[in-house]
């Protein structure tokens, strides 16, 4: 693994090849045109093999500078096609998309996430950055080249950003898979990342992310396009082609906005089409995230991102603290981080959701599950901070606190040989004292539950159940609850 710090590569000569003229004789005699041809072939085929051997006792770059595209051909021999292995994180190259301006204050959400015994790739900036501390560079860096010479009605770092694909591919590192493009604001879950790629046929043109959440902004973009702050993966094989078209696409589309639209835009004229993976979080709205993560679709979580622009995933916390916190309970149970189970207490009438990692909410009525699985609205449009709509169905939030559900946070996270303990302990909002709630006896929820297995992902997304011990009853403030797999004929219901 590369843990040096990475300076600009030195760029290949640009050359284009000369075709050596033929002489040209001014005679208006045919026959004397055909033996200027002969005599040009002859030259040719001296100069061809005098250059050829010269060119063995010489760096080849300078005498047969190829032109940028061949090279990227050669080397799709590279390509890792022994499918015997299964996708592992070491088959992924990360491209991350930066700026030495913001790169400091950014660098953080890498620390989160990227470990660098295990990941590869680099972030991309414009400049050589201040370094201000040795460790804002835990994910290597490089420079970005060539990008200042397109046209662009928008912005040139759009342009750059949107070749950071193609200058990935470009280095030709070995056994790569996946080149997976994210913003340096993208937090990766990179366990999951990997089991969702697992899926698919690197050796195959696959495009795969997820659009935004709010419907303007994917109107105005499209619903077929992988946003790129959610972060996207492309094959190999599509990377391989994508670099023999991208110069030329990315002139022909100058007058696009962003990046991440111009990488569709070339994705298309191959006729591959964006494979939908909804663990891909733009997080393309204001507010709080809270009803979207408290009520995740059944899928593994692949990133998050904007989370600098939304309010804290835990109150009371910073935003850091808050993802170390997720994080800490994701490094336990990657394939079931805030993966929602649903069940009753018959008994009281309540419902109770888990987010496992994240949150449970008690409701003092039974709720059916198609609603409790539909995300509380807690925030906004992206554009226009409007109340939608969304991709995907919300229900509203009861501006009476004491009407909405009790919200429990995770609080600690505990191993036990094949599973897991998580608390989550009831959060009380300051304005929300006053509330008399029929469940305020219940101040910790104990959760356990076996790990799920990455493989799970693998078969058709299902729910697990969740079940109430000890008849619900509650012990010094505290309730234990265990999530598993659903019995064959069991059903979630009221
Ligand atoms: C990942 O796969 C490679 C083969 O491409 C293998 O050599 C390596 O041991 C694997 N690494 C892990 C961490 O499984
Ligand atoms: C031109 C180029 O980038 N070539 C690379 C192709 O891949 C091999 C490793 O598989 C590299 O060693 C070359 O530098």
């Amino acid at each position: 693994m590369v843990r040096k710090m990475n300076q600009d590569r030195l760029e290949p000569c640009h050359d284009s090849l000369k075709v050596p003229r033929l002489p040209f004789i001014p005679e208006k005699l045919g026959d004397m045109i055909s033996i200027s041809i002969r005599v040009g072939i002859v030259i040719c085929l001296i100069a061809f093999i005098s250059l050829a051997l010269h060119s063995s006792f010489t760096k080849p770059d300078r005498w047969f500078p190829l032109p940028e595209h061949l090279h990227v051909v050669q080397n799709v021999s590279a390509i890792d096609i022994d499918n015997s292995v299964p996708t592992n994180i070491t088959h992924i190259v990360f491209g991350i998309a930066g700026s030495a301006n913001t790169w400091h204050d950014r660098s953080n959400y890498g620390k989160l996430w990227w470990n660098p015994n295990t990941c590869r790739g680099f972030v991309w900036l414009d400049k050589r950055p201040n370094i201000l501390q040795r460790d804002d560079m835990l994910i290597p860096y490089k420079i970005s080249h060539g990008w200042t010479q397109f046209k662009h009605l928008h912005s040139a770092s759009a342009v750059r950003i949107a070749r950071i694909v193609y200058e990935s591919f470009r280095l030709g590192l070995p056994n790569v898979r996946w080149f997976v493009m994210g913003d340096d604001d993208t937090v990766f879950f990179t366990e999951n990342l990997v089991n969702v790629l697992g899926k698919y046929d690197h050796s195959q043109l696959y495009y795969i992310g997820g659009n935004s959440e709010s419907v303007e902004q994917d109107l105005m973009h499209s619903y077929d396009m992988a946003f790129g702050g959610g972060g996207f993966a492309i094959s190999y094989a599509l990377a391989a082609r994508l670099a023999k078209i991208m110069d030329s696409c990315l002139h022909r589309y100058f007058y696009f906005y962003g990046s991440d639209q111009r990488v569709w835009a070339c994705v298309n004229e191959l006729g591959v089409p964006l494979t939908r993976e909804s663990g891909f979080h733009q997080l393309d709205i204001h507010g709080n995230p809270y009803g979207l993560l408290a009520a995740h679709p059944m899928a593994p979580l692949v990133s998050l991102h904007h989370l600098d622009q939304l309010n804290s995933l835990f109150p009371d916390h910073s935003q850091m603290h808050s993802l170390r916190k997720l994080i800490s309970a994701y490094h336990l149970d990657p394939a079931r981080i805030v993966q929602q189970s649903i069940c009753y207490d018959h008994l009281r009438k309540w419902s109770i959701s888990i987010s496992w990692g994240y949150t449970i909410q008690i409701y003092t009525s039974l709720l059916i599950t198609a609603d409790l699985q539909m995300p509380l609205q807690t925030f906004q449009t992206w554009r226009s901070s409007s109340d939608g709509p969304f991709t995907f169905n919300t229900r509203p939030m009861n501006s009476d606190l004491c009407q909405q559900p009790t919200i429990f946070f995770l609080d600690q996270v505990r191993k036990v040989s094949t599973g897991s303990v998580t608390t989550y302990k009831r959060y009380v909002d300051k304005e929300e004292k006053t509330c008399k709630r029929a469940d305020g006896e219940v101040q910790i929820i104990k959760v356990s539950a076996l790990m799920l297995d990455p493989g799970y992902w693998k078969n058709v997304p299902h729910r697990q159940c969740c079940q109430l011990m000890d008849g619900g009853s509650i012990k010094d403030g505290s309730v234990h609850i265990r999530i598993r797999k659903c019995r064959a004929q069991e059903t979630i219901t009221i």
